[in-house]
């Protein structure tokens, strides 16, 4: 059943595993190239304008902002990647931080992954997924922004994107979604619905 978010807060961010928080919840983490439109994707489900912070200013936010819904669900908006003229020892940081956060979480359900749908799936989003794989963690693509896009283009990217990806087993979900026009909201509440009550 979709699940049905009633109240979303902050709980804190973190760089590093000392500082995170108990890891009692299921946990589902967002991903993806910077400006793609992860904060504003946990902002939309959860019904909150600013519950992450969106910005047009790609790559700001080298954190790990942890939330909690429904007193019993956590949600994790973890650095996005690939923003221009990234200097070698932030992306350094970055991997650090991240493949800590992968190795050390043991409540992890599934990780959601925003893909612009205009730029499609880059080497970033692979080596992400790749990451992913390594540690068992299923994916879920959401193809940002789709609207965008037109309802025929919408299905041939879909089309061609599952196509792109069918070598990688770890993908449960290739989905559109939209934050301006609510496009996928409910499949994501559906997926994550249906996990929770699978663990
Ligand atoms: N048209 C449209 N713009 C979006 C959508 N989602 C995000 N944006 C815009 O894309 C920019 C980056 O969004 P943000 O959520 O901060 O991306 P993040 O860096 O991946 O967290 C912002 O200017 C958003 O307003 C969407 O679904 N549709
Ligand atoms: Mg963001």
């Amino acid at each position: 059943m979709a699940l049905n978010i009633k109240k979303s807060d902050f709980v804190k961010s973190a760089t590093k595993p000392s500082h995170f928080p108990d890891d009692i919840y299921l946990e589902f983490f967002f991903a993806g190239k910077s400006n793609a439109g992860k904060s504003s994707m946990l902002n939309k489900i959860c019904n909150r304008r600013k519950l992450a912070i969106t910005s047009k200013t790609p790559g700001r936010t080298q954190l790990i902002n942890f939330f909690l819904v429904n007193d019993n669900i956590s949600f994790v908006d973890i650095p996005g990647y690939g923003f221009a003229n990234t200097p070698k020892n932030v992306k350094r940081s970055w991997e650090t931080m991240v493949i800590n956060y992968l190795e050390y979480r043991k409540n992890i359900a599934s990780m959601f992954i925003a893909v612009d749908i205009r730029r499609g799936v880059g080497r970033l989003d692979e080596a992400m997924l790749e990451l992913c794989a390594g540690f068992n963690i299923n994916a879920n693509i959401m193809m940002t922004k789709s609207d965008k896009v037109s309802n025929s283009e919408k299905s041939k990217i879909k089309i061609t994107t599952e196509k792109l990806l069918s070598d990688y087993k770890n993908i449960t979900n290739i989905q559109t979604f939209s934050s301006k026009n609510g496009d996928g909201v409910n499949e994501v509440l559906e997926i994550i619905g249906n996990l929770k009550n699978f663990n």
